[in-house]
């Protein structure tokens, strides 16, 4: 079993979209390990988006990651960060596919309503600067194995 980071953005929460968002994940079979409603200070934002300092588009990433309440999860299931990636679409919503998260609720770059860790060092990055260990659940539902073979 995969683990990734999935946040809904500021954006999200704002337009109620926290629902059927986490509903396209959760019906692809995907289990929630853990999930917060919070706002991300500018110091977790740095540390989140670190990897994107001194780019142009930096500091309005953060202003916006920050601006209001998000949702963050940690998403568990087999390919769960790939899977997680292609249900949510391109990274500019103009570009992703009919059917994705962003492509169907979203239209501009700055605004696309949700994050994925982009592979496993990310994901095993992100993941801690959010959720302690214990945070973490391990469990099955009856449902897995009508989902796994
Ligand atoms: P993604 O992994 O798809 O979330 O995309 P990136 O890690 O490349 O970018 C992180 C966030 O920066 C995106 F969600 C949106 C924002 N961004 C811009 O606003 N402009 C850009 O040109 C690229 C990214």
């Amino acid at each position: 079993m995969e683990r990734t980071l999935v946040i809904i953005k500021p954006d999200g929460v704002q337009r109620g979209l926290v629902g059927p968002i986490l509903t396209r994940l959760e019906r692809r079979g995907l289990r929630l390990a853990a999930m917060k409603l919070i706002q991300i200070s500018p110091e977790l934002a740095a540390r989140h988006y670190a990897v994107h300092q001194g780019k142009p588009f930096y500091q309005g990433l953060i202003e916006f990651i920050t601006s209001g309440p998000v949702v963050v999860a940690v998403i568990e299931g087999r390919n769960a960060i790939d899977i997680v990636r292609k249900t949510m679409g391109a990274t500019n919503p103009a570009d992703a596919a009919p059917g994705t998260i962003r492509a169907d609720f979203g239209l501009e770059i700055g605004r696309n309503l949700v994050h994925g860790s982009d592979g496993p060092d990310t994901a095993a990055y992100e993941i801690p600067l959010f959720f302690d260990e214990g945070d973490i659940l391990d469990y099955r539902r009856a449902i897995d194995d009508w989902i796994n073979e």
